[in-house]
């Protein structure tokens, strides 16, 4: 096939777009503040990358239906990492090695971005399911950051080194020591691992160095989207890993790189994120030097809530990655604080059989310390209704280190929870929240523990609220809470 084949294709997705990005912005779950599809579906985050000034998130899109399709990529492009605007859909399956004329599962699959010589470098996984390989390294080149094509020497990495599994995708392109690296997502003998290319003078040269490192069993059958990049003074492996039909939640492992033998030494593991709809996340290190995560707000097998408002699938807010004591926080990029509106402070109190009542509205930023007191534990609800026969439930709980999510009353989709171990210690807790109109983001104590989920709230649900759990007392520092503009052109109704 040609050129011509991808970009009609491409024109009738960005039709498709046009046609049905009025309706869905005006969907009443449409997200204020996150990074959605304009239509239609979307899941991994891919080439995220600042080129010339600007912030560039590619994803895993299929424009026709809110469910997962023949894979495209759609783009959008921020100047602050908050406002985004959509761009020209980027890659659609078009060649034989991601297009398939008898399977419905092929498509340009997830991947990274690099800027070579001030030309934007994307390289994705061409993968056709009845395709001998299925999954092969491809590269697609734009000089203006909006028009792509793809390379004539695709695929430059023709398929999985000897011995290892069908499964081969989602390439990140890295930087490590000044040479550069692709990290490649891989399956041999039902174990994840993650492979690592070294490349040449030329873009479209790559050696097979070896396996990073390897699933002992529990971290999943296959890893999928994994990357790799300097945090403080150590070395970052992230891995979002299968388990059979499920996937689970993806972890980093801090440890060190011998780029010679290309081995990965992990020091410590650490789930990333304790909630359920955190999936595929991807880094960039942007002209100021932070590293910068993006995760699909989202993950498979979940109720597709949305799909009958025409959309499916979401960004994280991108969070700011550091390393402390050995282990890696989180915490959203302060750019966002931009779109707080006047904050409501609550004054400090001590809780003693009563509650804390307050209105957040559908998408507002909140932070809250909790000092001490004799209760067990404290209990956090947003997006309540009155009669709290709807609330999502944080319990905070201290003397067992932990905090756990209840969506059992979040409104129509899974009811499903979390739980995540983490160390509260004795100083006061503080929690950030970010409620937008179908999720909910919980940070504890400045990034040291993250919690993502999606809830389907009535838009009437818009109570928050803290208590005691059982006797005795709660001590409420603070709790002050701003409500977040839209970041988003809502068209007209
Ligand atoms: N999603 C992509 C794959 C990747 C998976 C397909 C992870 O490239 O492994 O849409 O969610």
């Amino acid at each position: 096939m040609a050129e011509a084949t991808m970009r009609a294709a491409l024109a009738a997705a960005d039709a498709e777009i046009a046609r049905r990005s009025p309706e869905v912005s005006r969907g009443p779950r449409r997200l204020r503040y996150h990074l959605m599809p304009a239509t239609g579906w979307m899941n991994d985050p891919n080439g995220f990358v600042q080129f010339r000034g600007e912030f560039h998130l590619f994803f895993q899109f299929w424009p026709f239906g809110a469910e997962h399709g023949t894979m495209h990529w759609g783009h959008a492009i921020s100047p602050d990492l908050v406002h985004w605007r959509t761009a020209p859909t980027a890659l659609a399956p078009s060649e034989e090695y991601d297009y398939g004329e008898s399977s419905a599962s092929y498509g340009c699959y997830s991947g990274s971005a690099v800027v070579v010589e001030d030309e934007l470098v994307l390289m994705y996984t061409g993968h056709v399911y009845e395709r001998e390989p299925m999954q092969t390294q491809c590269l697609a080149v734009s000089e203006d950051g909006l028009t792509f094509h793809k390379h004539p020497a695709n695929p430059v990495i023709p398929g999985p080194p000897a011995g290892g599994g069908i499964d081969f995708r989602d390439p990140k392109v890295v930087e490590h020591g000044g040479q550069r690296y692709a990290v490649v997502g891989a399956s041999a003998r039902g174990r994840g691992r993650a492979l690592l290319y070294r490349g040449g003078d030329d873009i479209t040269e790559w050696t097979y160095v070896g396996a990073l490192a390897e699933s002992t069993g529990p971290e999943g059958t296959m890893w999928e989207c994994p990357d790799l990049f300097p945090l403080g003074d150590r070395c970052v492996l992230l891995v979002s890993p299968m388990h059979g039909v499920l996937n689970t939640a993806p972890f980093v492992q801090v440890g060190d790189l011998d780029t010679e033998s290309g081995r990965f030494t992990a020091a410590q593991t650490q789930v990333l994120d304790g909630g359920i709809d955190f999936y595929a996340p991807q880094t960039m290190v942007d002209a100021a030097g932070r590293r910068i995560l993006v995760a699909w707000m989202q993950q498979w097998h979940q109720r597709n809530v949305t799909a009958v408002e025409g959309w499916a699938g979401a960004m994280t807010v991108p969070r700011e990655l550091t390393l402390v004591e050995g282990r890696v926080r989180q915490r959203p990029v302060v750019e966002l604080e931009a779109l707080r509106g006047e904050p409501t402070h609550l004054a400090p109190r001590v809780l003693e059989g009563e509650t804390l009542d307050a209105e957040s509205g559908i998408a507002a930023d909140v932070r809250i310390v909790l000092g001490g007191g004799t209760a067990r534990a404290a209990r956090i609800g947003v997006r309540a209704s009155v009669d709290r026969g709807e609330q999502t439930v944080f319990v905070i709980d201290r003397a067992e280190g932990r905090v756990v999510c209840d969506r059992s009353l979040s409104g129509v989709g899974d009811a499903t929870g979390s739980v995540i171990d983490v160390d509260l210690g004795s100083d006061p807790i503080e929690l950030r929240l970010l409620l937008d109109a179908c999720s909910v983001e919980l940070f504890v104590n400045d990034g040291v523990a993250a919690m993502t989920h999606r809830i389907y709230p009535a838009e009437s649900s818009t109570g928050l609220f803290i208590e005691p759990i059982g006797s005795g007392t709660l001590e409420v520092l603070e709790c002050t809470i701003w409500p977040m503009a839209s970041a988003f052109e809502v068209a007209p109704g």
